[in-house]
C-alpha cells in the first residue's frame, strides 16, 4: 500500500481519482455532456497520470479542516483502496493543512488544481528560461507545502519517495535548509532578470522595426497550429495542453512586400497557478506587447465562452488592455453545424471565423492584420538624408517602397506607408522630407 508520500508533487504515471467541490447545480443542467471536471481530466492526463474514477460534493462552502464534509472523506478513503488509487487531484485549490488531513485519511498523495498545473509546466519546460521560471514558482508554491509536511514525513522516514519522480523542488529540498531555498531563489530571480532584460530590448528592437502581432488563447485552442500554417515555422502543435511554454517569433509574410512579427506563446488556464503567471509574466508580456493580438478560440470546445472569460482576464492581469484585439473563430470544421459559429458572429460581428488546421479563413485574417499594420494607406516621394541609415531600414521592413533615387548625399523613395508606420518613423526623430503627398484609403 501507498503511505502519505508528499515527497513532490509529480504524478506521472499514477493511478489517479479526480476530486472535487462544487456549488450546487440546477438537476436540468446535468444533462448529457455535462462533464464539470472535463478540464481537470485532461489537465491529469497532460501530467502523464491515468484517471480511474471522480468525486464531486455539491455544496456552497467548503469545510475548513478536510474541505469537503467528513462523510465525503470517508467515502474518498474507500473509493481510493478499491480502486488502488495512488493519487487524490482536487479541480480546487486546498490549503496545507486540509491536504495533509486528507492524506491521512485516504492513505494516499493529494494534489491540488496549482500544484498539478505547475507539475505539468515542470514536465514540460525546453528552454533554459522555461525551466527557471518553473522552478521558482514551485519553490514559491510548492516547497511551503512540501515543508508543511515535514513532521509527517519524519514519522514515515526518510527515502519514502519510491516510484515518484524527482521534477519538482521534491526530496532533497526537503531535508535542504529553508535559507538555501531563500538563496536559490534569489539566484533564479537574479538569472531571470538577467534574460528577460537581455530579451526586452531584443523585443524592443523588433518592435520598432516591425509590426507585431501575439498569439494568445487559452491552452489547446490551436495557436501554434496557426502560428505553423502562417509562417510554415514547424513549431510544435500537439493535442495536449500547455505544449508551448515559452515565446516564439517568426516573420510572416502578409503577401505585397507586408511583413509582421507573429509571435506564438504559453496558452492560458483558468485560475492559472498566481506565483506561475507571476513568473510567466516576462513570457506572457512579449508576445502580448504586440500592437494586434490575435485571440485563438476553440469554438468546437463546449467551454469555449468560459475559455474567452478566462483570456480576459489573464490580459488584464497581465496589463495587455491597450492593443488591438481581432478574435478567431478556431476548429469551425470540427462544428456539427453552424448554430455555435452564427451565435459568436452574433455577439463578436469582427470576429473571424477559421480552422487553423485546414487553412480555411485565412486569407481574411491577412486582409485583416494588413489594413491594421497599415492604418490607412499613403503614397509619397520622401526624401532622406543617406546618413538616415535607421530610417531607410525601417522604410524597407514597414512600407512597400516602389522606387529609389540616389544622389550624392540623399536618397528618394517613392512608397506605400501606413499612417501608423509613418507616424512612428517621425517619432524617431527621423530627418526627411516629403516631396509629395496623395494619401489614399
Ligand atoms: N480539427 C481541428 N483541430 C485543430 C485546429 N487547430 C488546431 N487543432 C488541433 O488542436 C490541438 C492543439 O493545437 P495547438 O496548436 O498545439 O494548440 P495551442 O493553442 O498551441 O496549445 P498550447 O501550446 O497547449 O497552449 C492539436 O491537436 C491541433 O491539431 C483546427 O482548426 N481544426
Ligand atoms: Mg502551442
Amino acid at each position: 500500500m501507498t503511505d502519505t508520500h508528499r515527497t513532490d508533487s509529480s504524478v506521472r504515471t499514477e493511478r489517479a481519482i479526480l476530486a472535487a467541490l462544487l456549488p450546487p447545480v440546477p438537476y436540468e443542467q446535468k444533462g448529457p455532456g455535462y462533464d464539470p471536471l472535463g478540464e481537470l481530466r485532461a489537465l491529469t492526463e497532460a501530467a502523464g497520470a491515468i484517471v480511474i474514477d471522480q468525486l464531486i460534493q455539491y455544496r456552497l462552502h467548503p469545510v475548513s479542516g478536510t474541505f469537503i464534509g467528513k462523510g465525503k472523506v470517508q467515502e474518498l478513503a474507500a473509493l481510493v483502496a478499491a480502486q488502488e488509487a495512488q493519487v487524490v487531484i482536487f479541480d480546487n485549490d486546498l490549503s496545507p493543512s486540509q491536504i495533509c488531513n486528507i492524506e491521512s485519511e485516504c492513505k494516499c498523495k493529494v494534489l491540488d488544481r496549482s500544484e498539478l498545473i505547475l507539475d505539468i509546466f515542470a514536465g514540460r519546460a525546453r528552454t533554459h528560461e522555461a525551466k527557471l521560471q518553473v522552478e521558482l514558482a514551485q519553490l514559491e508554491y510548492t516547497y511551503p507545502r512540501l515543508a508543511g509536511m515535514w513532521t509527517h514525513l519524519e514519522r514515515i522516514g526518510a527515502g519514502a519517495g519510491v516510484g515518484i519522480g524527482t521534477r519538482g523542488p521534491g526530496e532533497t529540498q526537503i531535508e535542504t535548509d529553508r535559507r538555501i531555498v531563500q538563496s536559490r531563489k534569489a539566484d533564479l530571480r537574479r538569472e531571470l532578470d538577467r534574460i528577460q532584460t537581455r530579451k526586452q530590448r531584443e523585443v524592443k528592437q523588433r518592435n520598432v522595426d516591425f509590426y507585431t502581432v501575439g498569439l494568445v488563447g487559452y491552452t489547446n485552442a490551436g495557436k501554434s497550429t496557426l502560428f505553423n500554417t502562417l509562417t510554415d515555422a514547424g513549431v510544435g502543435a500537439e493535442d495536449k495542453l500547455f505544449a508551448t511554454l515559452d515565446t516564439r517569433t517568426r516573420r510572416w509574410e502578409l503577401g505585397s512586400g507586408d511583413t509582421v512579427m507573429l509571435s506564438d506563446t504559453v496558452g492560458f488556464v483558468r485560475d492559472l497557478p498566481h506565483h506561475l503567471v507571476a513568473s510567466f509574466r516576462a513570457t506572457l508580456e512579449e508576445s502580448v506587447h504586440s500592437d494586434l493580438l490575435l485571440i485563438v478560440l476553440d469554438v468546437s470546445d463546449p467551454e469555449a465562452a468560459e475559455h474567452l472569460r478566462t483570456v480576459d482576464t489573464v490580459l488584464e492581469e497581465i496589463g495587455a488592455t491597450e492593443q488591438k484585439r481581432l478574435l478567431l473563430l478556431n476548429k469551425i470544421d470540427r462544428l456539427e453545424d453552424n448554430a455555435p459559429l452564427l451565435l459568436w458572429q452574433q455577439e463578436y460581428p469582427e470576429a473571424v471565423a477559421i480552422s487553423a488546421a485546414r487553412g480555411l479563413g485565412l486569407d481574411k485574417v491577412v486582409d485583416v492584420v494588413r489594413s491594421h499594420q497599415r492604418g490607412g494607406l499613403m503614397h509619397l516621394k520622401l526624401r532622406l538624408p543617406m546618413r538616415e541609415g535607421k530610417a531607410m531600414h525601417f522604410l524597407e521592413n514597414r512600407a512597400e517602397v516602389h522606387q529609389r533615387d540616389y544622389d550624392a548625399d540623399s536618397v528618394t523613395m517613392t512608397l506605400s506607408i501606413g499612417q501608423r508606420q509613418l507616424d512612428q518613423l517621425r517619432a524617431t526623430g527621423a530627418k526627411f522630407e516629403v516631396l509629395e503627398d496623395s494619401p489614399r484609403a
